[in-house]
């Protein structure tokens, strides 16, 4: 209907209607209802309840920006945009001082220099948020040695708000303790996202550089507000064609859109690219001609994007090109490509998730005994970068034992955000806990007692360049990580990326309130559901220290009887190795003996079945059916028991969030019960399907009142799903 066609009498009855629709469509009246689709992520600013508006609205009453800067000019709007919301007022942004100012400034403003404040020892990240009195008035400083250090602050500040903290008093110092804290998104240039259950790549490739988004500002807002620094643009399976000049033009776009943010943009570097897109005969990274053409490449990018992050590189893995191809090592490979970023200030990540087709050595002792003989002899611009655990990204894993063995290189820790092996984005599963664990893991390396927070962080080895990479979770979907619980394991990732000692519980309370209410009511049933949320997965996917039994090629649903793919350790009969005698693989001395790849204390723990924590038993040892567990059942029933306890765990959490109704909007509270009840379905598919599969090895009867498998085997081994999200190949 044109509207227009309103003054006419035929339609007349119509129009008052359609006219309020119209109107409430484009935001001029109030909707009764604030509608939410999760867009906002944590971001959101709906108004403070009465009393803490009016307790806040004398600390807010100007916005004071100090000297010309991006950054700080975002920070203003990011004030005024959360106090608008929260506290239904826009103070105005002005220079002069006064009573209840929020004054944004740098170090090296005169009326910052004034207050004498403690800045220098805070790095070019840190922040500082103080109550102070400014030329004779009451006022809230938020400074920092630089742009982004402010718009930190200022983020921090809304938190407290938006949480209930106190906003009086403040004496706030924080530095992050990582210098990197980089997004990895396996994104491809035809917008599929390899392991992405959020839709399509957020990149646009086609329409950039000449149109960009508002979706690209509210990402790098987004990060910025955790501390996110970085984001590697495309897959680690990379294409060459990425670092060709109309690409190098799309991604400085990007990097112009996040540089206001503190986001710094890198690319993933094919090895072969001088080859593909150079047209050189070889990519041999001794070869002079192909380092000329790094260096030239290097300059060409950096001519676009000044603040050019560096590059990401997988290389001599599942296929990938690289210098091995040329009987080269990998520090020969990264050393050449460091070499070509140096003279800009770029530093280079290099992957060690490595395995090999030729390699016949248990998979999970691959990477050690590639990478460790090459420690110290890297460029100091290059950081090894190192998944949580030794095989990919499971539910759980041991950390990787080359945290704390590499003393001489900057080791960067790659987690996984999305959850290729965690049931994707319809399985609620809160990963604090899982990142948690693998930092405040105790390595004994390099010395006694220390854990693989103070490896990454670079305090147990003396290393300045530090970091940690998330492999992310974001895409098209309307809200951004495909689930509405999967934008904590974005949140997360970034705090703990500034934090590597931080707890996730916290973490988690934060983030409940800021995304849906700060009420304890819902907030405290809702932590305590994420806390337990990745352990459940645990149980009903791969209890006890199983691992690697998803279904082929895209790992969606179990497959524990796959045994027939090319090559061995892509079969999950090689991860768990069950038979008549028992089940789990054997890395002791006996076995492949990769426990020997730990400091000898806690390789002497891992080795002994009575003393290891028996989450890990399976990864590390073959155990007999029979075996009595800690807590007097048999391995058998115990498997069964906790595979039934990530299914009951999934009810508890359906129950605990139909109790939520009344504290959350009628569509994510929609959407979010509809995925848990997938999520049950599906834990309980897992069980029955690993339980009928590994009991014909067992030839034991079920635990009493554990329920028989709904299907027989066979009907669990026939199902097929060709088309589930997530593999690109
Ligand atoms: C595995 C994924 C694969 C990735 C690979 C990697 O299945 O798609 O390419 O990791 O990290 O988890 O390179």
């Amino acid at each position: 209907m044109q509207l227009s066609a309103c003054f006419s009498a035929r339609v007349r009855l119509w129009c008052p209607l359609f006219l309020a629709f119209a109107l409430a469509l484009s935001g001029l009246v109030a909707s009764p209802v604030r509608a939410e689709d999760g867009y906002d992520l944590w971001l959101r600013y709906p108004p403070l309840a009465e009393g803490a508006r009016r307790a806040a609205l004398p600390l807010a009453t100007r916005i004071v920006v100090e000297g010309e800067d991006d950054s700080l000019r975002v920070a203003g709007e990011e004030l005024t945009r959360g106090i608008g919301g929260l506290l239904q007022t826009t103070p105005p942004v002005a220079p002069q001082v006064s009573a209840g100012a929020i004054v944004l400034g740098l170090a090296s403003s005169p009326r910052i220099e004034a207050l004498d404040l403690p800045l220098s020892d805070l790095g070019p990240e840190g922040y500082l948020i103080r109550s102070v009195r400014m030329e004779g008035q009451s006022v809230t400083v938020i400074a920092a040695n630089t742009g982004p250090g402010v718009l930190y602050g200022a983020f921090e500040w809304l938190r407290r708000m938006q949480v209930g903290e106190p906003l009086t008093d403040l004496d706030v110092r924080s530095t992050p303790a990582l210098r990197l804290r980089v997004l990895n998104h396996w994104d491809n240039l035809n917008r599929t996202v390899e392991r992405g259950y959020a839709g399509q790549s957020i990149w646009d490739w086609h329409t950039l550089p000449g149109f960009t988004q508002t979706r690209y500002v509210d990402y790098a807002r987004a990060n910025a507000s955790i501390g996110i620094n970085g984001a590697v643009l495309n897959n680690v399976n990379a294409n060459a064609l990425s670092l060709t000049g109309p690409y190098i033009a799309k991604a400085a776009a990007l990097a112009d859109v996040f540089r206001p943010y503190g986001v710094r943009v890198y690319l993933s570097a094919r090895f072969s690219a001088p080859v593909e897109i150079g047209g050189l005969p070889n990519a041999d990274p001794l070869n002079p001609e192909v380092a000329a053409w790094w260096r030239a490449k290097a300059d060409e990018i950096y001519a676009a994007i000044p603040d050019f992050g560096g590059f990401l590189v997988k290389a001599n893995s599942e296929g990938q090109p690289g210098p091995q191809d040329y009987g080269r090592t990998h520090a020969d490979g990264a050393n050449m490509l460091a070499d070509a970023v140096a003279p800009h200030g770029g530093v280079v990540m290099w992957r060690a998730f490595v395995y090999s087709a030729e390699n016949t050595t248990d998979r999970a002792r691959q990477a050690y005994e590639e990478f460790v003989p090459l420690d110290g002899t890297f460029r100091d611009n290059v950081l090894v970068q190192v998944k949580n655990g030794p095989i990919d990204f499971q539910p759980r894993e041991p950390f990787h034992p080359l945290f704390g063995a590499m003393p001489r290189t900057p080791l960067m820790m790659e987690f996984q955000i999305t959850k290729e092996y965690l049931g994707f984005a319809t399985h609620l599963a809160y990963l604090g806990t899982m990142y948690e664990e693998t930092l405040q893991s105790v390595t004994d390396r390099p010395v006694a007692g220390s854990t693989v927070a103070d490896v990454v962080d670079g305090s147990a080895e003396g290393h300045g360049l530090t970091g940690m990479a998330g492999v992310a979770n974001i895409g098209s979907d309307r809200n951004w990580s495909g689930s509405h619980f999967d934008q904590a394991n974005w949140y997360v990732f970034g705090r703990m990326a500034w934090d590597p000692r931080a707890d996730a519980g916290p973490i988690a309370r934060d983030w409940a309130k800021r995304t849906f209410t700060p009420d304890p009511e819902f907030a405290e049933p809702v932590v305590e559901m994420m806390m337990g949320s990745r352990e459940a997965v645990v149980d009903y996917m791969t209890p006890l220290g199983l691992h690697h039994l998803m279904a082929t090629g895209h790992h969606y649903g179990p497959g524990p009887w796959v045994d027939d793919l090319a090559r061995p350790e892509w079969n999950p009969a090689y991860y768990h190795r069950a038979d008549a005698t028992g089940i789990g693989f054997d890395r002791t001395a006996s076995g492949s003996n990769a426990v020997a790849q730990y400091a000898p204390t806690v390789a002497a723990r891992f080795a002994d079945p009575d003393r290891i924590d028996e989450r890990d038993l399976l990864w590390f040892h073959h155990v007999a059916w029979d075996r009595p567990m800690r807590s007097g059942r048999t391995l058998w029933d115990e498997l069964v028991v906790t595979y039934g306890r990530g299914v009951s765990t999934v009810g508890d959490m359906r129950r605990t969030w139909a109790g939520l109704e009344a504290h959350v909007d009628a569509r994510r509270f929609d959407e979010v019960s509809q995925f848990l009840a997938i999520q049950e379905q599906e834990a309980k598919w897992w069980r029955d399907a690993s339980v009928s599969y590994f009991r014909t090895f067992a030839d034991r009867r079920l635990p009493a009142g554990e329920p028989e498998p709904e299907h027989d085997l066979d009907h669990y081994r026939g199902l097929s799903f060709p088309f589930a999200p997530g593999n690109t190949h």
